[in-house]
């Protein structure tokens, strides 16, 4: 028989078979044991009333099959997309609220531990809200920008106010169309509310309020988000990080940060390095902290601090197996319950720190925004002790990869054009020439019910040969990371050869890696700032861009993948579709979503065909916009992008400002 591959990462894969042997389950194994219900998968179960559950199947189910209160087929399957969003919606924003939260008390002097560290960002924000900054107190002008943004959630009428960011082309659709977001909360009621037994039954009409909800998740939530963590933690620019399973050290306390919040996280780097701490961990027998970061924790800390990750979603169990992890602190969102179970066959102490979120067999430390560092002391400390406790079995991967993370929005228009003309000019004509094919923003999880980061890889490989750039977030960067496809280097050895030479004259990697999933938002800005600049198309729609999260699984991807439809992005997502049972649904969301957005949300299983789908849609759009066809290593004329020397020139002139990359 032939051997099962369940993960296309070697180190992942020897830990499998580490874990075989011993009989340690992981998610691979009750992935392969519990076969999804092939009704559910399909979303033509509904569940919203106890009438039910009523499973809508049969020949000719979109026609006839109902549920006991007369709901059909397309209804039942929007219900159940709409869900997803507003679930999805809700997580970022909740996380996006917290944040708008922290700032304030910042603001206000409550919270003493934090400081606005990107004051030139915050006036940039205030500028978009309205807020006047010059000559006032830093601290003043983070308070009226906090309390507009926490005004964004409870707004009952009028629109987001980063609605305005928007190309204004792209903003006329959204109220032709009524889908412009009011307030964050509101859009996430009123979908649960619609979606409820006997209201909102006409799927195009369910949708439509799906778009709305998720609007306000990638043009609110997601964005506040990003925005306040620049803020107070600082905008990202190029960093080198290391990934995968290697980044443990056996003789220190290795303490990691799971899950998607930045704030405690960025409490426990700064109180990780004082020397009382260090000191603390040698009482212990070890010669220092090391800490390490999994999933979207990981990528904030990452992108601001150059703290190595273990990976995306489908490593968490497997990183506890290596044995070397003594305290691992979790927050909110993706993080498995099943890591308490195998914590306890090793010595690694699990730590739920939200308020929100508690877990079986864990220690809970709660963290306080008014007070982090007194928490983070608590859990490190944890931690350390728990070094002398380790076991001396697990299995110790040492294979790590070099990565360069860190291209915030801000950080690749200055890298395009330099500090005194930062724009997105060169790229458009990057784009023009058809030196560079397109652009996908690659996103989303790690799955392990396909050989996990497997897809992930696929694409990058293919994509990156197509001289198509590639902007990638979330697990989705992180399965780039710990494949070692991270590092300009890899421009040289795989890429298109237009692609190449754009990488090389400007000293980028050809996947860049934006962040978190939250920092999704940046692409809404890149894409946006494209269409600012001119020459291509002057709505997000029609761009030569593409969507892709391969190996989605949370219901995050979905609401990021509706915003980024409703955006103007045709967006494909790996696996079967959830809502597969519904032609019409599946219509509307590929169809009327494309007429009236110029976007789409595609489900596709075999990694071939998204690809091919990828690329006919990139080169739709250049037909339509005009553009020189995509031949490769035959360009027309562009700009002379800024080679790295050029830049260090101009930076060594400037001293100061974002820029250069960060050798730390
Ligand atoms: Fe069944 Fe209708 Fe209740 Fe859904 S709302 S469970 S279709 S009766
Ligand atoms: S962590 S939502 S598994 S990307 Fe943001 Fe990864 Fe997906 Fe969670």
């Amino acid at each position: 028989m032939d051997k099962v591959i369940r993960s296309a990462s070697t180190s992942a894969e020897e830990i499998l078979e580490w874990a075989e042997e011993r009989k340690l389950e992981t998610c691979f194994d009750r992935a392969a044991k519990l076969k999804p219900c092939p009704i559910g998968e399909t979303g033509a179960c509904c569940r919203v009333c106890h009438m039910g559950p009523c499973r809508l199947i049969g020949k000719n189910a979109e026609k006839e099959a109902m549920g006991v209160c007369g709901a059909t087929l397309p209804t039942v399957a929007a219900r159940n997309l709409a869900r997803m969003i507003a679930a999805g919606t809700a997580a970022h924003s909740d996380h996006s609220r917290d944040m708008a939260n922290t700032l304030l008390a910042v603001a206000t002097g409550e919270t003493k531990d934090f400081q606005i560290k990107d004051a030139k960002k915050l006036y940039k924000v205030a500028g978009i809200l309205g807020v006047e900054f010059e000559g006032r107190p830093v601290n003043d002008v983070a308070k009226d920008v906090a309390e507009i943004f926490l005004q964004d959630f409870g707004r009952q009428n009028g629109e987001l106010n980063y609605c305005k960011r928007a190309p204004k082309k792209t903003q006329e659709r959204w109220k032709k169309y009524g889908v412009t977001p009011r307030g964050i909360d509101r859009e996430v009621v009123e979908m649960m509310h619609r979606t409820a037994v006997g209201v909102d039954h006409e799927a195009d009409h369910i949708l439509t309020q799906g778009l709305r909800t998720a609007l306000a998740d990638g043009w609110g939530g997601c964005m506040i988000s990003t925005d306040i963590s620049d803020i107070l933690f600082g905008t990202p620019r190029p960093i080198k990080a290391e990934a995968s399973f290697g980044i443990f050290k056996e003789d220190e306390v290795n303490l990691v940060v799971h899950g998607h919040e930045p704030t405690l996280a960025e409490a426990i780097v700064a109180v990780a390095s004082k020397p009382e701490m260090v000191e603390y961990a040698k009482s212990k027998g070890a010669k220092g902290i090391n800490i390490g970061g999994m999933c979207c924790t990981a990528n904030e800390v990452l992108m601001r601090h150059g703290i190595p990750t273990a990976g995306g979603f489908t490593n968490q169990e497997l990183a506890i197996m290596t044995g070397l992890i003594d305290a691992l602190s979790v927050d909110v969102q993706c993080i498995m319950p099943a890591i308490t179970e195998v914590s306890k066959k090793f010595h690694t102490k699990i730590i739920t720190t939200s308020p929100k979120a508690k877990m079986y067999g864990a220690v809970h430390i709660e963290h306080n925004e008014h007070n982090p560092n007194k928490t983070a002391e608590e859990i490190i400390r944890l931690a350390c002790d728990n070094f002398p406790n380790r076991k001396a079995e697990g299995s110790h991967i040492t294979q790590k990869y070099p990565l360069i993370g860190g291209f915030s929005d801000e950080y690749i228009e200055y890298m395009l054009g330099g500090r005194w003309r930062a724009s997105y000019r060169p790229l458009n004509d990057a784009i023009m020439a058809g030196r560079i094919r397109g652009v996908v923003g690659l996103a989303g999880c790690d799955n392990p019910r396909v050989p996990a980061t497997g897809i992930h890889k696929f694409l990058v490989n293919e994509l990156i040969k197509n001289d198509i750039l590639i902007v990638s977030t979330g697990c989705g960067s992180a399965a780039c990371a710990s494949a070692g496809y991270l590092t300009p280097e890899m421009a040289l050895e795989n890429a298109g050869p237009g692609l190449r030479e754009v990488c090389e004259a400007v000293g980028i990697p050809p996947i860049l890696h934006l962040g978190a999933c939250v920092d999704n938002s940046r692409i809404l800005t890149i894409a946006t700032n494209m269409a600012k600049e001119g020459g291509l198309s002057d709505e997000i729609g029609g761009m030569p861009a593409v969507g892709i999260a391969p190996e989605w699984m949370s219901e995050k991807a979905i609401a990021i993948g509706c915003y980024f439809a409703a955006s103007g992005v045709p967006v494909i997502f790996g696996g079967e579709s959830p809502v597969g049972a519904s032609k019409e649904v599946t219509k509307i969301m590929t169809e009327v979503w494309m007429e009236r957005f110029k976007g789409a949300l595609h489900f596709e299983p075999v990694p071939e065909k998204m690809l091919e789908l990828a690329l006919k849609y990139i080169d739709a759009a250049r037909d339509a916009l005009k553009l020189r066809k995509y031949e490769p290593g035959k360009f027309g004329t562009d700009r002379v992008l800024m080679d790295m020397a050029a830049r260090r020139e101009i930076k060594a002139a400037a001293h100061t400002g974002v820029g250069g990359i960060n050798e730390s």
